[in-house]
């Protein structure tokens, strides 16, 4: 992993747990009905990664989204969960969406092997980067986000939130997301009150608590729980299905083939792209209100109608959101796999 240093030490005293989101003023909303994706992924130990980026492209063959670019965060200790990203990307026939690095170094963020990325990419067509080779992930959101019209931007993260926190350590960061951004679906915390992996794992609270606490507070966050995830359960399509980076990464991750997994990632992704209501139905019911992180990374929510902010729970019967989300995971590319 090359060594680049950090703009911002995020985990800094000034990011005070009671310290008041920054107000900075957006500008009039731009209606253009197609989310425009950034997505801040992880990629790394866990498949629903690699569906819930499937789903997004599954979803953009539809007409329902645009993808930007993704943003890579945590370590894989191989080095190539970028290249996992690339391989998923070429399978969909969208070979040139732009794939970046957190600049952080072990210690700073999460760092673990990949189960799945020395086999993807060994076995499949990718750009050929390792990690250490791939651009600076807050460059890349800052190009993303100066390219793109205001108000037009969706972030679906779903990993750990070091490149957001990095992104909005300083004001122009902040001004930049307020500009640009449209909304964010975050999936990450355990709701009322508990502990989850992207919040918390190796002492990544203080990082998520800034990244949240240097959100501006006119864009308003939906949170996806652990909770939530876990009563989706989805991976078994992949058994009838045709070979393909997300099903090995479901064959070498937790035999999530056969025993299937819980659909964090792809709830976030299908959240930022359809909102709480597609085809006719509510699927989510928003929960008002605002995220207290403890310096664990432990997540506490102060409910509170008048928030703008929220989490989901579940408004539909969880076997109809299963079938949803496997359909767009097992979609047939629209365009020629590369
Ligand atoms: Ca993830």
């Amino acid at each position: 992993m090359k060594s680049k240093s950090i703009r911002c030490r995020t985990s800094d005293s000034r990011y005070d747990f009671g310290r008041q989101r920054p107000l900075v003023s957006g500008t009039n909303l731009r209606m253009d009905p197609t989310p425009n994706i950034l997505l801040d992924t992880d990629m790394l130990t866990d498949c629903d990664d690699a569906a819930a980026l499937a789903s997004l492209h599954a979803l953009a063959d539809r007409g329902e989204a645009r993808i930007l670019g993704v943003a890579v965060n945590g370590i894989d200790t191989h080095g190539l969960h970028g290249a996992v990203v690339s391989a998923i990307n070429y399978y969909y026939g969208r070979p040139n969406i732009p794939v970046a690095m957190t600049p952080r170094s072990p210690g700073q963020t999460p760092s673990k092997p990949s189960s799945y990325s020395p086999a993807i990419f060994a076995e499949y067509p990718h750009d050929g980067l390792r990690d250490a080779e791939r651009p600076d992930a807050i460059d890349l959101y800052r190009r993303l986000l100066e390219e793109s019209e205001d108000r037009s931007v969706t972030i679906a993260s779903i990993g750990f939130l070091s490149n957001l926190a990095d992104l909005l350590c300083d004001e122009a960061g902040q001004e930049l997301v307020a500009r640009k951004v449209r909304a964010i679906t975050i999936m990450g915390g355990n709701y009322p009150e508990g502990n989850e992996y992207n919040f918390e794992c190796e002492g990544s609270g203080p990082t998520t608590r800034a990244a949240l606490a240097s959100w501006p507070s006119t864009i308003p966050i939906t949170y996806i729980g652990f909770e939530l995830g876990t009563k989706i359960n989805t991976g078994r399509c992949y058994l009838a299905a045709p070979d393909s980076p997300m099903r090995r990464s479901y064959e070498l991750a937790y035999d999530s083939i056969n025993r299937s997994r819980p659909s964090w990632d792809q709830i976030a992704v299908l959240h930022a792209v359809r909102g709480l209501v597609h085809g006719g139905r509510q699927w989510f019911r928003p929960v008002h209100g605002r995220n207290q992180i403890a310096d664990s990374g432990r997540n506490t929510w102060i409910p509170n109608s008048e928030e703008p902010d929220a989490y989901l729970e579940l408004a539909a019967p969880a076997e109809d959101l299963s079938t949803v989300i496997e359909e767009l995971m097992v979609a047939p590319p629209l365009m020629q796999p590369i």
